[in-house]
């Protein structure tokens, strides 16, 4: 069967299509219905996000469709970028402008921190802790029902980018236990361990 995922990002069609893929299912996204209207993201939370995208979409098509809302939250900066991580600096923003804003807002925290911690191999410092969240949101049209999950994946934010895979901040996501930023994982290592891979897990659970 065919999964429509109400996004226009890249990166997550691209990790939700290999998931599907392996369920035997493909995956199509808006930039496949490219007469679509962007939906307005206004909600207060992740999951009021992924709702919004999720029910607009469904009622254009007449066909159940799934949404992401996700985004980063790092500690020291009270959970920023956290809903606004795809905008995070501003009108205009890529993944290289968000991570060189990330890195100048923890720069400016720098003289305050006591130099306790010791840089790794490479010379590189460990900034904050952080996590990503990841919401989906499946709306069905016809029940007019919706099946929610959430995600989350703990790691910390690094001074300079790791890596070349995923997305958005994943080249700044240091995960201890494997020693590497999230850019430095294989799909399949990122898509075992991520916000969305647990996210997806939940919702498929509740399907099945
Ligand atoms: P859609 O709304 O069309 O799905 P978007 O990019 O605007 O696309 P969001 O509003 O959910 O999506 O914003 C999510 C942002 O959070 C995204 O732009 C990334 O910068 C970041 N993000 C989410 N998941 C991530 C991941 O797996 N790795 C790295 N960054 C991620
Ligand atoms: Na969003």
């Amino acid at each position: 069967g065919t999964v429509v995922v109400a996004t226009k990002n890249a990166g997550k069609v691209r990790e939700f299509a290999l998931a599907f893929g392996k369920l035997g299912m493909n995956v199509v996204s808006m930039f496949d219905y490219p007469e679509l209207p962007d939906v307005v993201e206004d909600g207060a939370t992740f999951a009021e996000n992924a709702r919004k995208k999720a029910k607009t979409v469904a009622e254009a098509l007449k066909l159940p469709v799934l949404a992401d809302d996700s985004g980063l939250a790092v500690a020291k900066l009270n959970g920023e970028p956290g809903i606004y991580s795809a905008r995070y600096s501003g009108a205009g923003a890529n993944d290289a402008s968000n991570n060189a804003k990330l890195l100048a807002e923890l720069a400016k925290l720098a003289g305050f921190e006591s130099g306790k911690q010791e840089p790794l191999p490479d010379g590189s410092k460990l900034l904050s802790d952080a996590r990503f969240v990841c919401a989906l949101a499946l709306y069905d049209p016809q029940t007019e029902s919706f099946i929610e999950s959430e995600g989350y994946v703990a790691g910390q934010i690094i001074d300079r980018t790791r890596g070349v895979n995923g997305f958005g901040y994943d080249p700044l996501f240091w995960l201890p236990a494997f020693g590497r930023t999230m850019a430095e994982l294989t799909p399949e290592e990122k898509h075992a361990i991520s916000h969305r891979g647990q996210a997806l897990e939940a919702l498929l659970q509740q399907l099945t």
